[in-house]
């Protein structure tokens, strides 16, 4: 009798779980999100139709911020012939044999031989790569690289997944996520014991961020980079210790170097380097919207292959979104100063994109402004010695408009003192008639004497051609907060 009122009990609880589901499928369409997250199971990219994401740490993994990305888009390779792939080695062929064994795919990527191979998939903008095979055993028997170019390949460390396919075999799930900048993914077998047919693969699923192009500086002179320190020169001696490499950028002195790239609509930048294993002092990485104004950045760090004596470092950045100059900066000041050196830069940027920056040295860039603004010259130290910027005169609301077509982003560099000031609002039109407002994501660059300076940003901009910051508020004081400049990037 007990064990029949247990399992009346335990049918109403079913049941009514079942019923709760259904109540919420009714009253909702269910949305699919797919989340991936990096080897120390922290979410970095939650995608849905709901919207895209990208969440960064810090090396102690507090969060760093999550960042919107738009046209994230899902291509599948099912290896039903090798169109999608790049490149394959020759002895690899596709088995459409005993689909039964495989959850019923009828055609994995097998070898015909216990050897090496691999196979190449290339696509610019790579945000999350997987791959699903079978083996007839449990065990790991892939080797995974990325690279920016296609040339210089990292070794990378999936996350897997092991669970029962069909017939026996164990059906792998193995994920590369984040991906710093990868426009390449390689897929290398590295058993040389058990059967040929196993492992096999039975397809991969590339998730990408659409309208991204790729430049390599191979630092054969200065004709890409922006800007540069006096003391910088490019070696040529000692190639195989540089993956023979025959120009690479170090310092002729001890001091404080930098060289600057500029590429507007960066989303990815990866600078690979090598470094003499005495005194190692890391290279400071920064970006800019402008040039002008920079921000300290913490980029990946990733240990590369080693040649000779000289530990190969790469610095990758991904997922920016306000960048369109990037800065390397030589430190330290103590050991030899041909080490570290740069041997090539590679970056990712969105395609067509263009940046307009405007000093508020005048009026002449900015479309109109009502009456009460001024430019103020004065007090230079505060302001990073910026020459002008713009304030209010009255306690009124005060606006000014800029525009161009197509805009995508917005920057503005914002100085506040500590009082509390009047506010500042962000808006965006189509037609400069109907505006919105948008909250801005705020970066502290720094501060000097009362003043700090801030960034106000908007990202992921579409169909807006108006900008519009507009003050209000009357509490003291009236020259607080003054737009130092305003950054647009543009189709
Ligand atoms: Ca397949
Ligand atoms: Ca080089
Ligand atoms: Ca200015």
């Amino acid at each position: 009798m007990k064990k029949f009122l247990k399992f009346i009990i335990l049918a109403v609880l079913i049941l009514s779980i079942h019923f709760h589901l259904l109540d919420q499928r009714a009253s909702a369409a269910p949305v699919k999100t797919s989340n991936y997250h990096n080897s120390n199971g922290r979410l970095v990219y939650s995608f849905s139709s709901q919207g895209n994401y990208y969440f960064s740490y810090d090396r102690n993994g507090n969060t760093l911020g999550k960042t919107a990305l738009n046209n994230i888009v899902i291509r599948t390779d099912d290896l039903n012939n090798w169109d999608q792939t790049y490149y394959h080695t020759n002895s690899l062929y596709l088995d459409e044999s005993n689909a039964a064994y495989f959850d019923n795919d009828h055609s994995r990527a097998a070898r015909t031989m216990l050897t090496d191979d691999e196979i190449v998939w290339k696509q610019t903008g790579l945000k999350v790569f997987q791959a699903i095979t079978y083996s007839n055993n449990k065990g790991n028997y892939f080797d995974y690289f990325t690279s920016v170019n296609g040339m210089d390949w990292d070794k990378a460390l999936p996350t897997v997944t092991v669970a029962q396919g069909s017939g026996g075999w164990s059906k792998h799930s193995y994920t590369l996520a984040p991906l710093t900048g990868a426009n390449y993914v390689k897929i290398r077998w590295n058993n040389r014991e058990g059967e040929i047919w196993s492992p096999q693969i039975s397809k991969v699923i590339m998730h990408y961020e659409e309208n991204v192009d790729t430049l390599t500086d191979e630092l054969s002179d200065f004709s890409m980079t922006y800007s540069r320190s006096d003391n910088l020169y490019f070696d040529s001696s000692n190639p195989l210790n540089f993956n023979n490499d025959f120009s690479r950028v170090m310092r002729t002195s001890l001091t404080s170097e930098e060289i600057v790239w500029r590429k507007d609509g960066m989303v990815s930048f990866q600078a690979r380097t090598f470094f003499y294993p005495e005194n190692m002092s890391h290279f400071k990485i920064y970006t800019s919207f402008d040039g002008v104004n920079w921000r300290l950045r913490v980029p990946d760090i990733i240990e590369g292959e080693q040649y000779e004596d000289w530990p190969q470092i790469i610095y990758a950045l991904d997922n920016l979104e306000d960048t369109n100059f990037v800065k390397i900066v030589w430190t330290g000041s103590e050991g030899y100063f041909w080490t570290p050196q740069i041997t090539k830069v590679l970056m990712n940027y969105k395609t067509g994109m263009k940046s307009m920056t405007d000093n508020v040295s005048d009026w002449s860039r900015s479309l109109s402004h009502t009456g009460n603004l001024w430019l103020d010259n004065s007090n230079l130290s505060f302001f990073d010695n910026d020459t002008s910027r713009i304030m209010r005169t009255q306690f009124t609301d005060e606006e000014v408009i800029w525009k161009h077509d197509k805009i995508r982003s917005f920057h503005s560099v914002v100085y506040k003192d500590e009082s509390e000031g009047g506010t500042l609002e962000f808006y965006i039109s189509a037609n400069g008639t109907e505006w919105s407002r948008k909250i801005p994501q705020v970066v502290r660059l720094g501060k000097t004497a009362d003043w700090t300076k801030y960034t106000y940003s908007l990202h992921d901009l579409s169909n807006v051609n108006y900008l519009k910051i507009k003050w209000s508020g009357n509490k003291e004081n009236l020259w607080s907060p003054q737009v130092s400049s305003v950054t647009i990037n543009h189709l």
